[in-house]
């Protein structure tokens, strides 16, 4: 089965409550088994209006679902939080963004593969890194390596666990 790097993103509500929820929605879904979350990591917003901190955390996933279904199923758990798109890169109670599946490239509009700001975003690659020390962003290099390169200074480890939800394993 493919395996899929999904990012979590919060900035609205009770964010911390929000990621564990979406952890947990993800782990009930049928088709999807999440088999790592990362730390989560509080982070300077980057781009979009004025707004407050984001917290983010990276889950990897084993899914049988086609990559669409994935995405579907993603942006209905981002509407179960509450999500509404107002303002492009604004502030969100919840963002789930498909970073990768398997080293799939594409460039569709509707579902980008490499997410294509994921190699230059400290607070995609920092988590990613947290649960997989040998990722690499496919048609990209080597996640430990483009580490080297982007801006951490907005990315703050915390020691909040989400697996403190109580299912993750
Ligand atoms: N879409 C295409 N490819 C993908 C993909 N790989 N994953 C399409 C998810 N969606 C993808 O997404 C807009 C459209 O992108 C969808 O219809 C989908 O078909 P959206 O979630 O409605 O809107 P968005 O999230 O505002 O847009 P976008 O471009 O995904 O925003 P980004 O690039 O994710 O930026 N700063 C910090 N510190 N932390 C953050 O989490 N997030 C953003 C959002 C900006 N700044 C941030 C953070
Ligand atoms: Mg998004």
């Amino acid at each position: 089965m493919p395996d899929a790097v999904l990012a979590l993103g919060s900035n609205l509500g009770d964010s911390v409550a929000t990621l564990r929820g979406a952890v947990t929605a993800l782990e009930k879904t049928e088709g999807i088994d999440v088999v790592a979350v990362s730390r989560v990591v509080e982070t300077d917003p980057v781009g979009g209006p004025e707004q407050g901190v984001y917290l983010n955390a990276v889950v990897l996933v084993r899914t049988a679902l086609e990559p669409s279904d994935l995405l579907a199923v993603c942006q209905r758990i981002e509407t179960d939080f509450d999500r509404v798109r107002e303002v492009r890169w604004g502030p969100r109670t919840l963002d789930i963004d498909v970073i990768a599946i398997n080293g799939v490239v594409s460039d569709d509009p509707v579902l980008t593969l490499p997410h294509p700001r994921a190699h230059e975003r400290g607070f995609v690659l920092v988590p990613w890194l947290d649960v997989d020390p040998d990722a690499v962003v496919p048609g990209h290099r080597r996640v430990a390596d483009l580490l080297e390169t982007v801006d951490v200074s907005g990315v703050r480890a915390t020691d909040i666990d989400l697996s403190a939800a109580g299912t993750v394993t």
